[in-house]
């Protein structure tokens, strides 16, 4: 039908969606969500407005839409054990964004890892609402590229920051997320772990949870977690107690979701997007499934395999390796800049992102190293085998990056390695 009566939209979809089976999705954050998600996001929902939370609307005829967002907060609920989730944040920066209207005001310290780090900008990045709002300031990782929480702990003794946040976008290994949480409240501040890429490794359980040791959890549902693109705050404590401001005016704890439900709504959202709940409770239905736990460990499979593959190839790792989903190329040692790099690799059909490495002499638009991960080639049905094949494209690749010649029949064998890992059902 779209095909008819909007030609011009038709055609670049068909073209992407060409361009997603015949190149190798590298870009760790990314993913292919299932059939099922799809018709939950092409769906009748999107006609609905909802503003309110279940039972708590201010328009009628919700009565279905109150069954999708229950079921898909329960769901949250339950793979990743808190007692509240809230499932409306239209992705991680308006999740992040939703945590600082809840637990601060305008001014407030908050300490979150450098983006050129790997941290992310709303950890506290100064062109970001984080860092112009906020008075932030960042951590780094040690000289090794990991995070050294004894300068970490010393810094927030010294800085007494009210919000702590830990995650990043490109940090290839997993966090202490007890020892976070002690720092953190040994000086009454808030801990607020941001798992946007790693939920669906900790869904499954193949990496450490914050639960329990973090105030308030933030993620995106669209990376290893295999959703659409949205986002969830979770938390413990029990929405339908009263507020009980502290006698300093500070924000209880145990109020935490009364905070962020009313951050999100009515604080910084409208209606939720009700099409994308329902592609969200599909997301967890499936993380809760046996064969999901075999996905998110053949992704960390998938990946060490790679490391150790391209490092044979004598590519420098930073930290040497990786313990989740993705890694981080230091290319300084090849003669090739991030940008380069990344041209090289689009040229062969391979999609990866330039990124800065820990103490990066260059700048984030040409930076020294590249990021790469597995989820979406593991969604593929790729395992080891294909990894030390693409370790070997990616570095001719690169090591031939003004060859066209070269790259030619690098791209050629790429296409063929795609077509026996078809992705999409239905023909696009
Ligand atoms: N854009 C996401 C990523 O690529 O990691 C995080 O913001």
């Amino acid at each position: 039908m779209l095909e008819q009566s909007d030609p011009e939209i038709y055609t670049s979809m068909q073209k992407e969606a060409n361009r997603q089976k015949n190149g190798l999705e590298m870009i760790p954050s990314e993913n292919y969500v299932s059939d099922s998600v799809l018709a939950a996001m092409g769906s009748i929902l999107t006609n609905k407005y909802s503003e309110g939370y279940p039972g708590k609307r201010y328009y009628g005829g919700n009565q279905f839409i109150d069954e999708i967002e229950s079921l898909a907060v329960d769901r949250a609920k339950k793979l990743f054990g808190v007692s509240h989730a809230n499932v409306q944040p239209l992705s991680g920066s308006p999740a992040n964004q939703a945590v600082y209207f809840a637990l601060l005001n305008q001014g407030d310290k908050v300490m979150g890892l450098h983006l050129f780090f790997g941290g992310h900008l709303t950890h506290g990045w100064n062109v970001n609402f984080s860092g112009r709002f906020y008075n932030a300031v960042n951590y780094k990782t040690g000289q090794d590229g990991t995070i050294d929480y004894d300068a970490l702990e010393a810094q927030a003794k010294q800085e007494r920051p009210k919000l702590i946040f830990c995650g990043a976008t490109a940090y290839p290994r997993i966090y202490d997320y007890k020892r976070l949480g002690e720092i953190a409240h040994s000086i009454d501040s808030y801990f607020v772990a941001d798992i946007a890429h790693e939920a669906g490794l900790i869904a499954a359980k193949v990496v450490p949870s914050p639960a329990g040791h973090a105030d308030v959890i933030t993620t995106t549902t669209h990376k290893t977690l295999r959703g659409p693109r949205g986002g969830m705050i979770m938390c413990n404590g029990n929405p339908s107690e009263p507020l009980k401001p502290l006698p300093d005016g500070a924000n209880p704890r145990e109020n935490l979701p009364t905070l962020i439900d009313r951050a999100i709504f009515p604080g910084l959202q409208g209606g939720p997007h009700n099409h994308t709940t329902a592609g969200i409770a599909v997301a967890l239905h499936e993380a809760m499934q046996p064969g999901f736990k075999r996905y998110a460990q053949q992704i960390l499979k998938n990946a060490k395999t790679l490391a150790e593959s391209l490092m044979a190839h004598g590519f420098k790792l930073v930290t040497d390796g990786t313990d989740n989903h993705l890694m981080l190329i230091d290319l300084q040692n090849k003669n090739i800049t991030g940008r380069e790099a990344e041209k090289a690799l689009e040229d062969v059909c391979i999609t990866v992102n330039k990124n800065t490495i820990p103490f990066d002499t260059r700048k984030p638009y040409d930076p020294s190293g590249i990021r790469l991960g597995t989820p979406a080639l593991t969604t593929r049905g790729m395992r080891e085998s294909e990894m030390k094949d693409i370790a070997g494209f990616i570095s001719k690749a690169i090591e031939h990056a003004n060859d066209a010649a070269t790259k030619e029949r690098v791209k050629s064998d790429i296409l063929e390695l795609c077509k026996g890992f078809p992705i999409f059902k239905y023909d696009w």
